[in-house]
């Protein structure tokens, strides 16, 4: 009975919001088979993200780094979108303003039809080079390891924000400039660990926004917004747009 009622209170919240802010975590990817950063069995061998993802190791050993984004980029490439991403795609439909941010990299929100999509960590099919800096999108991977730039010959990267990099600035002024406006905060499928992204909550006016959290498990945020449901984001999203019947 509390699920429902707190579901009842979610619906109300969403059905009075006019500018709405998602921001959004390996959660929400998780039902599309796209394996979370701590959730059980971890990514990759015996190494974890924050040992992997970062400037340092790339430099010390760009072929390894190169190794886990393949095996990464491969497991994502063949996953589609699930009903909780496709939500989202209802609900920028259906309110005045919306902005997503997303602290993922597998593109999976515009593979579902999300149009105003702030990657504030990037995108695992970008492809940087680190002398010239030229980009481009590449979901294949019939590349040899590590990949070199075909303009300057320089390493190319992942199009990735690792640990210890800034987050794209222009992307986190949009993010920032949202919040401030909206009238509702919604944060699905996020440990809320990872800063600068965990602390965006603290930038909204919480005297006219309101805040919502959806996540399997309680993080350190569900005590810090107005109503937190504990659940699946690919059940609780669907019902959440349900029109209250
Ligand atoms: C920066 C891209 C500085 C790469 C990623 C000590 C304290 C505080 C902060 C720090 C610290 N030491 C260092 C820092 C800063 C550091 C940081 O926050 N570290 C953490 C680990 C403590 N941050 C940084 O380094 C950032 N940069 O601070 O720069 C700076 C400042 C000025 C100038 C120069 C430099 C950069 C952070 C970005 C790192 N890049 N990803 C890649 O992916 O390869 S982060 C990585 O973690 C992913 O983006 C991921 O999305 C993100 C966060 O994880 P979550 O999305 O929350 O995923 P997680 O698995 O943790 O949780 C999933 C949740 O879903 C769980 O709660 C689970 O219960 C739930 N769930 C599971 N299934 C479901 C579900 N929910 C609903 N439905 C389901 N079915
Ligand atoms: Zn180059």
């Amino acid at each position: 009975m509390g699920e429902h009622k707190d579901l009842m209170q979610a619906r109300e919240m969403l059905a009075a919001a006019r500018q709405v802010v998602v921001m959004s975590g390996a959660g929400i990817s998780a039902e599309s088979g796209v394996p979370t950063f701590r959730g059980a069995g971890g990514l990759w061998r015996e190494f974890r993200a924050e040992d992997l993802a970062t400037p340092e190791a790339f430099g010390r050993d760009p072929l390894l780094v190169w190794e886990w984004y393949r095996y990464r980029r491969q497991i994502v490439a063949p996953c589609e979108p699930n009903p909780a991403h496709l939500a989202l795609v209802a609900l920028e439909e259906r309110v005045d303003d919306f902005t997503l941010i997303t602290q993922n990299v597998d593109g999976l929100h515009r593979r579902a039809g999300s149009r105003r999509v702030l990657e504030i960590h990037g995108n695992m099919f970008l492809i940087r080079c680190t002398g010239c800096g030229r980009e481009r999108m590449v979901w294949d991977d019939d590349f040899s390891l590590p990949p070199r730039c075909e303009a300057c010959g320089e390493l190319e990267r992942p199009g990735v924000v690792w640990f210890g990099e800034s987050l794209p600035a222009d992307v986190m002024m949009a993010a920032e400039e949202a919040l401030v406006q909206a009238d509702l905060f919604l944060i699905v499928g996020t440990s809320g660990l990872v800063y600068p992204a965990a602390g965006l909550l603290h930038l909204v006016d919480r005297k006219r926004c309101g805040s919502l959290l959806i996540n399997l498990d309680p993080t350190p945020q569900s005590g810090a917004v107005d109503l937190a449901l504990h659940g699946k984001a690919g059940e609780l999203l669907p019902a959440l747009l349900e029109d209250s019947a």
